[in-house]
């Protein structure tokens, strides 16, 4: 199913009056302070953020799973659902698979299916979180920090796969998330755990082409519960650093204990050159995966205030982070969701372009908390939203996606191509 592009813009056509007035009232207000509408337009339409492959589907938990219909049953219609939300929004360009839940069968052809639909592949990410079919060892008690060498060997193995299939689709990152850890205390040697997770991530970095990063991605707790082998960012931090320099700290924002500050890792990271990427996603309690800004719009605004300032220094050495979105669905229909978190994050972005570094150094100087605080409420309250309309717009996507989705009855026609009980692969 693709979207066609005459109906999106016959739907923008009677929006426009409504958008033409708020757009025009907002770049007025802007440009009264200095700033260039277009320019943060083009900034929101250079930003494109990836799709998790897994997260096309409805997730579901361990006490049900309440699936919507029409759900993807293979990569090319993973592929063609990720190209359907960036034809409606035109800010979610690329797409990051899981392996082994999406190993391309015939990589030519899904490579030639992204690219029909103008995607791209980031980060593949490694799974050794689960057993596969008739896998002789098993991952129950670890996987690059288990007791037993086979299993280690095993876990090492998949991830050099991975990367070979990732470099077969273009891809330039690879993504470890290890559940290892324990659930009891005095089940596990914690420093034996942690130096052959290093160990075994060195065998995987040395696989790694050239031009590729390593994103290691901390989860305080989950599957176990008394400790994670790479619990935080400062183990996350410590492995990259040993690993070498293409090594970096991936930050899941569900993977914080409550009330953690997470702007001020985020800026930490960045400051040592070793922020590589984001998953995006909301919680209320611990990693629910949720619509990104659903819970906590303003931390992700102050998020992205610290992303600005560090991608603004010209001193830092920070590669340019990989943007991904992580999240789960059980009540809402996954694209939907998912293009609401999308609008979060752009909001977000453009928010943060708004706040003016050098004014709000100086308040920080002159230790005038009011004054820091007005400057970043005020870009906080801004409402950007006619001019993140406007940069779909401008890229041919629909001035209010969800709508379209709708009007254009999307998942009705999803379901009459694949049916109701249709099942997608992943969490
Ligand atoms: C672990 C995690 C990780 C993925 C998985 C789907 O909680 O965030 O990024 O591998 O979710
Ligand atoms: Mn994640």
């Amino acid at each position: 199913m693709r979207i066609d592009k005459n109906q999106l813009h016959s739907l923008n056509d009677k929006a426009l009056p409504d958008h033409r007035e708020s757009f025009e009232y907002i770049s007025r207000r802007l440009n009264n302070k200095g700033l260039d509408a277009q320019k943060i337009i083009q900034k929101i339409q250079a930003f494109q953020i990836a799709i998790p492959s897994w997260a096309l589907g409805t997730g579901g938990t361990r006490f049900g799973r309440f699936p919507g219909g029409g759900e993807p049953r293979s990569l090319e219609e993973k592929i063609d659902d990720v190209g359907i939300l960036h034809a409606l929004n035109a800010g979610s360009g690329a797409i990051s698979l899981h392996i082994p839940w999406d190993i391309p069968e015939n990589v030519d052809q899904i490579k030639a299916h992204a690219a029909s639909h103008n995607l791209l592949f980031d980060a593949v990410n490694s799974n050794t979180f689960q057993d596969q079919a008739e896998q002789e060892n098993s991952y129950k008690f670890g996987s690059l920090c288990h007791t037993d060498a086979k299993v280690r060997k095993l876990a090492v193995e998949h991830n050099l796969e991975v990367i070979r299939h990732g470099e077969a689709l273009g891809s330039k990152s690879l993504t470890v998330w290890l559940a290892d850890g324990s659930s009891f205390p005095g089940q596990m040697n914690f420093r034996k755990a942690l130096q052959r997770t290093l160990d075994s991530l060195r065998e995987i970095y040395a696989g790694m082409p050239e031009d590729w990063k390593m994103f290691i991605e901390y989860k305080p707790y989950e599957p176990y519960f008394y400790h994670t082998v790479i619990q935080d960012w400062g183990t996350s931090h410590l492995l990259a650093s040993q690993l070498g320099e293409r090594a970096f700290t991936l930050v899941d924002l569900g993977h914080h204990l409550p009330n953690t500050n997470i702007e001020q890792i985020v800026a930490t990271l960045m400051m040592q050159g070793k922020l590589g990427g984001f998953h995006f996603n909301d919680s209320k309690f611990g990693d629910d995966d949720l619509t990104v800004g659903a819970m906590k719009p303003y931390q992700l605004f102050l998020i992205f205030n610290e992303l600005v300032e560090g991608m603004e220094d010209k001193e830092s050495n920070n590669p340019y982070p990989a943007w991904m979105i992580d999240a789960s669905h059980n009540l809402k229909d996954p694209m939907e969701d998912l293009l609401q978190s999308i609008e979060a994050i752009q909001l977000a972005y453009a928010q943060a372009l708004l706040v003016d570094r050098q004014a709000l150094e100086h308040a920080r100087e002159s230790n005038d908390p009011v004054l820091a605080q007005e400057m970043l409420q005020e870009a906080f309250r801004t409402d950007l939203r006619p001019l993140i309309a406007e940069a779909r717009m401008q890229a041919g996507a629909a001035l209010n996606p969800i709508a379209a989705f709708r009007q254009l009855s999307i998942r009705e026609s999803l379901i009459r191509e694949r049916g109701r009980k249709s099942m997608a692969t992943g969490l």
